[in-house]
């Protein structure tokens, strides 16, 4: 009777210890992936930028933004096109914009934006 509980025992630690370690390993490992992105897929298109400059004749604007999460992109001052120029009638130097920024025909350019309301 003895020696049979002792395997039963075994056995059972055995099988508790195995999912124990499965999952101590996915939770740290989805722990890394939190660190390093903390904002949800939804959000990391739209990013923050100032208008530094709007040229409307030449359809440009000037944007000192954060990071692009889609592109890839540190925070930065840097120009854009924008998909529509009469997006540029919207904004004036000074204000802060939400955007998103998409690779159009090789050109960085401004496909959404919307004026942060102070
Ligand atoms: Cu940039």
């Amino acid at each position: 009777m003895k020696p049979m509980l002792t395997t039963l025992a075994l056995g059972m630690s055995l099988a508790f210890a195995m999912p124990a370690l499965a999952e101590g390993q996915h939770g740290g490992s989805h722990d890394g992936a939190m660190s390093q992105a903390p904002m949800p897929a939804m959000n990391a298109t739209l990013s923050d930028g100032l208008v530094k400059k709007v040229d409307k004749g030449q359809g440009k604007i000037t944007l000192k933004h954060g990071p692009l999460e889609n592109m890839g992109m540190p925070g930065m001052t840097m120009v854009f096109r924008v998909k529509d120029a009469g997006m540029l009638d919207q904004v004036k130097p000074g204000d802060n914009i939400r955007f998103i920024a998409e690779q159009l025909n090789g050109a960085l350019t401004v496909t959404k934006l919307d004026i942060v309301k102070p």
